[in-house]
């Protein structure tokens, strides 16, 4: 069970959920468009099994009887995303089917007593916006605001909360540096424009949105806690630069207007013309910032400049995608994140969670694991609100086994167990904890 209660946390501290459209929503029906994630996945060798997310968890079709996994349980809030490329299938032009969708799904959650927390963007870049450079291409910045301002004129009035885009460093780093993620790129000078456009389109929403009255704006950072690996000046100075450009770039980019000395030093010269006169935009006043957290990195010295090549395997308790678990990471985001950037501003935990081989036996699932992850990432939380951390939320990732990316179907990150080939989900024992702590 989980040793923590509701009654263990402020007043108004919100438990939720987070998924993703692409990866419960099934992206092959409802008028949606190509998705650079569909060309990302049929290229060979990208995707475990080529798998991509034209089915996924059917949720388009199953949202309700989804949602009811989350009431059911008293979640209070569901944190959700909203695929540009349903939404706008070549990237501009509405798709009325895809906004009608995301339309229901607000009232069904307000049907049921749950907040609607969006999430503009969770990856799905319409191919024929790729096709135009995607986050390489400035334009980006405008294609995203008008994509935003159509989403939210249509649900704005109704969200609890919208973030404008989950993990600037995914979007950015992993898909154009380490090419892991769509659309698959090595190349720093794609990588540098890519990591400032995300937060200028950022920027952008926001002031749309604030022009548009939607309230409650946010962003949605995801941070790896950055240690080295031995004593020596090179792995210190390897652990530095991971964190710069892991978890200083963008909450300094979007907090303070600035980008750290290091990477400056390094990405400089492949950063768009101009950068220094955007910070006007990437600083749009927030009301909330989001962590996403799940694991830490050890970092040895190399002769190079870029340590996350030399990642070295730690000895701590590991998941299934090979995360070591350190709870003490999240307590120490925490409190940074509100020391150095955001004060007083709320914090939500808008992602945490791992995943597990997890099997149905008899009908039911055992996570016993999982569990164990919640409750210690719980007293983290427990740790740094302790510490005066205004930390409002935690939204558990995920409710439904998933379309994890690059690794397809096999990593299970769910309360909920999904049989991807009859569809059906079983509750796993970590929703029923979360059921009893949420009663308690
Ligand atoms: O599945 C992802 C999610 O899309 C973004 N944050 C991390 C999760 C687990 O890898």
């Amino acid at each position: 069970m989980l040793t923590h209660a509701r009654s263990d946390f402020p007043d108004g501290f919100l438990f939720g959920a987070a998924t993703s459209a692409y990866q419960i929503e099934g992206h092959g029906f409802g008028g949606a468009g190509r998705a650079m994630w569909d060309d990302f996945a049929a290229t060979p060798g990208n995707v475990v099994r080529a798998e991509d997310g034209a089915r996924a968890c059917d949720h388009y079709h199953r949202y309700a009887s989804d949602l009811d996994l989350l009431s059911d349980a008293g979640f209070d809030a569901y944190r959700f995303s909203t695929s540009w490329a349903r939404v706008m299938p070549d990237g501009r032009t509405v798709n009325p089917e895809g906004l009608d969708f995301y339309d229901r799904l607000t009232d069904a959650m307000l049907e049921r007593g749950l907040k609607p927390m969006a999430t503009l963007y969770h990856w799905e870049l319409p191919s024929a916006l790729a096709d135009q450079g995607g986050w390489r291409n400035r334009d980006i910045a405008g294609w995203f605001g008008d994509f935003t301002e159509c989403v939210m004129g249509r649900l704005g009035d109704r969200m609890y909360s919208v973030a404008t885009i989950n993990e600037f460093w995914c979007v950015s780093w992993l898909s154009h540096f380490l090419g892991q993620h769509a659309p698959g790129l090595r190349d720093i000078r794609a990588t540098a424009r890519a990591m400032h456009h995300v937060l200028l389109a950022h920027g952008t929403a926001i002031e749309r949105m604030r022009g548009m009255g939607v309230m409650n704006l946010g962003a949605v950072f995801n941070m790896e806690w950055a240690a080295p690996a031995d004593d020596s000046a090179a792995s210190v100075e390897a652990a530095a630069l991971y964190d710069d450009y892991y978890n200083h770039f963008f909450v300094s980019g979007a907090f303070k207007g600035t980008y750290p000395d290091r990477l400056v030093a390094a990405l400089g010269p492949h950063l768009p013309q101009g950068w220094q006169d955007d910070f006007a935009t990437i600083t749009a006043p927030l009301d909330w910032a989001g962590i996403n957290y799940y694991t830490r990195s050890l970092l040895a010295g190399n002769d190079g400049p870029w340590p996350h090549l030399h990642a070295v395997e730690g000895p701590l308790e590991k998941t299934q995608m090979g995360w070591e678990v350190y709870p003490q990471g999240l307590h120490d985001f925490l409190v940074r994140t509100a020391r150095d950037y955001t004060g007083d501003l709320p914090i939500y935990v808008t992602e945490n969670g791992m995943s597990n081989a997890d099997q149905r036996v008899d009908g039911t699932v055992d996570d016993p694991a999982r569990i164990a992850y919640f409750n210690s990432h719980l007293s983290a939380v427990r740790d740094a609100i302790a510490k005066g951390v205004p930390v409002k939320g935690y939204m558990a990732w995920s409710l439904l086994d998933n379309y994890e990316w690059a690794l397809g179907y096999e990593k299970r990150f769910g309360m909920v167990h999904v049989d991807f080939d009859t569809l059906e989900r079983t509750p796993k024992a970590s929703w029923h904890a979360f059921k009893d702590m949420l009663a308690r």
